[in-house]
C-alpha cells in the first residue's frame, strides 16, 4: 500500500504519465503479447507456429493443417465451431497464418467466424542490413549491428518480429562489402545466424565484394570470364551451401561509388551478374544485382542508371534480379520513380526502399514512410516486380530503431511486401493498436503518422527540391555547400541550381532530357512546366521565381509557405503527442516527446537556412502572412551539428 502510494506520487511529480501503464522500453516492438502459457519450444517452422500459438493465443483450439493447392506461403484461416483451422501448403504458410490470428487478437478484432485467405504478393521480402564487420551500421541510427555478437534472445525477437510481418530473407552485411565477408570465420558466423533464423522461415543472404577472388583468394584477377575466377566462386559457393543449405544468394554493389565490379576487367554488369548466377543456380540461389550507379564525368546523375542498364535489358540470367532504388537519385524525401522500372521489360526487377532514414531526419524525426512507398506503387505496378528489399533501420538500441515510431517503418515494409495493396493508413492503424494501448491514441497519432512524410518534404525539400544536405552527412541543410575539389554531384548547387532567374534542375527535353526516360504520357506531363505535378516541379524544371502556382501565389511565395507549413506541422505533431500523455507509459512518452522537440527545432533550422539562402538569389521578401525566420543566414552557415549526432542520436543534442 505504502509502495503504491509512493509510486503514484512519483508519477504525479513526473507529470501525469499513464500511471497504470508499466513503463515500456520498446524492446517488444509490436509483439506486446501477454504470455498465456510458458511452453517448451517445438522445433521446425511448424513447431514455431505451434509454440507461438500455445504461448500467446487466448481463444479456442487451433489446428494447423498441411493442405496442397494454397499458393506459395499463403494460408487460410477458417472457424469451424469453436475450433480455428489454419491451413497452408508450407510450414512457413502455417507460421504466417498463426501470426495473422495473433494480430487479430492483439488489435482487438473479431476472432470467430473467420474465413480468411491470404498469400504473399512478392516471393522475396528481404531486409538489407548495411552492417559492417566492426559492428557499425552504415546509415544506421540505432546503435551497433545486432549481428556483431548475436545474442540468442535478441535474435529470437528479431526473427519473430520479421516472421510476424512476413519478411523471409535478410542480407547480413553492407553492400559496401569487405572481401572478408566470405572468409571461413565470417561464414561460420553467418551459419550461426542462419540456424537461429531458420525456424522462423527466414533465409540468410550475403553482400559480396566483386574483387574477392583477388583480395581473399589471392588470384591475379576477378574477371568474371576467367576460368580460375569462376572456379574460385564455385568452390566458395559450395562451401557456403555446406554450412547453410538454404542460403538465399548474393547481393552485389558493383562499379558503384568506388566498389569493384566487372567493368574493371572490361566486362559488363550482365557478364558479372550472370557468372555469379551460374554458380548459384545448382543450389537455387539468386543474385540481386544493384543498379545504383553514377559517375561524375557523365550526364545528369538521374539519367545514369537507365543509360547503363537499359542496353543490357534481356541479357541477364533468370536467377538474376536487378535491384533498383525507388527513385533515380538516392532515397530523397520525394523523388519520381526510377524510370528503369517501366523501361526494362525483359529483366526481372525488384525495388529497394530505405527503411533507415538516411535522408529523412535519421532516428530523430517521426516520419512514417509507408505513404512514400504507396506513392511509388501508384506509378510502378507491383505485378512487374519480383521482390521487395528494404534497407534496415535496426540496431542494438533497446528499442531496436532509435525512435519508437521508426519501428512502424520496419513493420510497414514487411506488410507492404506481403501485400502492396494495403493502404499506409491501414498499416498505421494496425501498428498503433499493437504497439500502444488504448483507442484514444490511435486516431490522433494515425493522423500524425499519415501527415509526417509530407511534413518532412515541406520543411526539408518541397516542390521537387532534392539533395541539399550538409556536406559530410545527410542530416541538416547546407544548400550553399560547394567546397573546392569536391565532385559536383556531391554538392547541393548541382541539384538546386539557384540563380537570379529561378530554382531547379532542367530535366526537360531542352535540359538533361531525363523526362524522355519515362513513358510518353508521363514524359509529356513532366516536360511541360504547366502540367508537371507541383510536388516535382524543381525536380524537372528550372522554375522562375515569379512562376504562377495553382494557389495563385508566385513560386517564391509558395516555396516560403511550404517551408513554413512544414515547421507548423511539426509543432502540431508535438502538441498532439503532448495530449497523449495520459494514454502512454512514462518512458515512451518522454522519449518520443524529446524526439518531437528535436524535430520541431530542426524543421525551423531547415526553413531558415534554405529560405534565407535562396533569398540571396530570388531577392524577394518573405511573405507577410507566415512566420518569419528566427535566425540569420550567417548564423545558419556557421552552425554545424556534430557528426556523432547524426550517427548516434542517442548521444544528445544541443543547439
Ligand atoms: C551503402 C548512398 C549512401 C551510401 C550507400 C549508397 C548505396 O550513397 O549515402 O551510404 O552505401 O547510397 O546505396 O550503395
Amino acid at each position: 500500500m505504502k509502495r503504491t502510494l509512493i509510486s503514484a506520487l512519483v508519477l504525479l511529480l513526473a507529470g501525469w504519465c499513464n500511471a497504470d501503464a508499466k513503463c515500456e522500453d520498446g524492446s517488444r516492438l509490436w509483439l506486446r503479447l501477454d504470455t498465456t502459457n510458458a511452453v517448451k519450444a517445438i522445433t521446425g517452422v511448424k513447431g514455431t507456429a505451434m509454440t507461438e500459438l500455445q504461448t500467446y493465443w487466448k481463444g479456442g483450439p487451433v489446428t494447423l493443417k498441411r493442405q496442397k493447392g494454397i499458393a506459395n506461403d499463403g494460408y487460410t484461416i477458417k472457424s469451424q465451431g469453436k475450433k480455428t483451422v489454419i491451413a497452408a501448403a508450407t510450414d512457413a504458410g502455417l507460421l504466417y497464418g498463426a501470426y495473422h490470428l495473433l494480430r487479430l487478437q492483439q488489435t482487438g478484432q473479431q476472432t470467430a467466424l473467420l474465413d480468411i485467405s491470404e498469400r504473399p504478393f512478392f516471393d522475396l521480402r528481404i531486409l538489407n542490413h548495411w552492417d559492417n564487420p566492426n559492428g557499425t551500421c552504415e546509415r544506421g541510427f540505432a546503435g551497433k549491428s545486432i549481428f556483431l555478437n548475436p545474442d540468442p534472445k535478441r535474435m529470437k525477437m528479431y526473427a519473430r518480429a520479421n516472421a510476424s510481418i512476413g519478411i523471409n530473407g535478410t542480407v547480413l552485411n553492407n553492400v559496401n562489402a569487405k572481401p572478408e565477408a566470405l572468409s571461413d570465420e565470417s561464414l561460420k558466423k553467418a551459419k550461426g545466424i542462419a540456424d537461429q533464423l531458420r525456424p522462423y522461415g527466414i533465409r540468410v543472404y550475403l553482400s559480396i565484394n566483386f574483387a574477392s577472388p583477388i583480395r581473399l583468394g589471392g588470384l591475379p584477377t576477378a574477371d568474371p570470364l576467367n576460368a580460375d575466377v569462376v572456379n574460385w566462386w564455385k568452390k566458395k559457393v559450395n562451401d557456403i551451401y555446406r554450412l547453410i543449405p538454404d542460403f538465399g544468394g548474393f547481393l552485389v554493389k558493383a562499379n558503384s561509388e568506388g566498389e569493384p565490379g566487372p567493368q574493371d576487367f572490361g566486362r559488363s554488369h550482365a557478364d558479372g551478374a550472370n557468372m555469379l548466377a551460374g554458380v548459384l543456380k545448382p543450389h537455387n540461389g539468386v543474385v540481386m544485382w544493384r543498379a545504383f550507379v553514377y559517375n561524375p564525368q557523365s550526364s545528369d546523375r538521374a539519367n545514369q542508371a537507365y543509360e547503363e542498364f537499359m542496353p543490357l535489358d534481356g541479357q541477364f540470367a533468370d536467377n538474376v534480379i536487378i535491384q533498383v532504388k525507388n527513385g533515380p537519385v538516392d532515397f530523397q524525401p520525394r523523388e519520381p520513380y526510377s524510370p528503369l522500372f517501366t523501361a526494362m521489360k525483359k529483366t526481372p526487377m525488384m525495388v529497394e526502399f530505405q527503411i533507415t532514414q538516411e535522408y529523412l531526419g535519421a532516428a530523430n524525426h517521426l516520419v512514417y514512410l509507408a505513404p512514400m512507398w504507396e506513392e511509388f506503387f501508384s506509378f510502378v505496378k507491383p505485378a512487374g516486380l519480383k521482390a521487395m528489399a528494404g534497407v534496415a533501420n535496426i540496431g542494438d538500441d533497446t528499442n531496436w530503431c532509435g525512435h519508437h515510431f521508426a519501428q512502424s517503418n520496419w513493420y510497414a515494409f514487411g506488410r507492404q511486401a506481403w501485400n502492396p495493396a494495403l493502404t499506409s493508413e491501414q498499416i498505421a492503424d494496425e501498428w498503433l493498436r499493437q504497439t500502444f494501448t488504448g483507442e484514444e491514441l490511435v486516431r490522433p497519432m494515425k493522423q500524425v503518422m499519415m501527415d509526417s512524410r509530407e511534413a518532412c518534404v515541406n520543411y526539408m525539400m518541397p516542390l521537387g527540391l532534392h539533395h541539399i544536405f550538409a556536406g559530410g552527412h545527410h542530416y541538416g541543410p547546407e544548400p550553399w555547400y560547394k567546397p573546392a575539389g569536391v565532385r559536383a554531384d556531391w554538392t547541393p548547387p548541382y541539384y538546386h541550381k539557384a540563380d537570379s532567374i529561378g530554382l531547379g534542375f532542367d530535366r526537360t527535353v531542352n535540359g538533361s532530357a531525363n523526362v524522355k526516360q519515362y513513358p510518353d504520357e508521363l514524359c509529356n506531363i513532366y516536360n511541360n512546366i504547366n502540367s508537371c505535378p507541383e510536388n516535382l516541379l524543381t525536380w524537372f524544371h528550372h522554375v522562375p521565381w515569379d512562376f504562377r502556382m495553382k494557389s495563385g501565389r508566385t513560386f517564391w511565395d509558395e516555396l516560403c509557405h511550404k517551408y513554413d507549413d512544414g515547421v507548423k506541422q511539426t509543432r502540431r505533431f508535438l502538441a498532439t503527442w503532448d495530449a497523449m500523455k495520459p494514454y502512454v507509459d512514462c518512458k515512451r512518452f518522454k522519449e518520443v516527446q524529446h524526439k518531437l522537440r528535436i524535430q520541431a527545432r530542426d524543421a525551423e533550422w531547415w526553413r531558415d537556412a534554405c529560405l534565407l539562402y535562396f533569398q540571396t538569389f530570388s531577392k524577394r521578401p518573405i511573405p507577410q502572412d507566415m512566420d518569419h525566420p528566427v535566425h540569420n543566414l550567417d548564423e545558419m552557415m556557421k552552425f554545424r551539428i556534430p557528426i556523432t549526432m547524426y550517427e548516434n542520436p542517442e548521444c544528445g543534442y544541443t543547439k
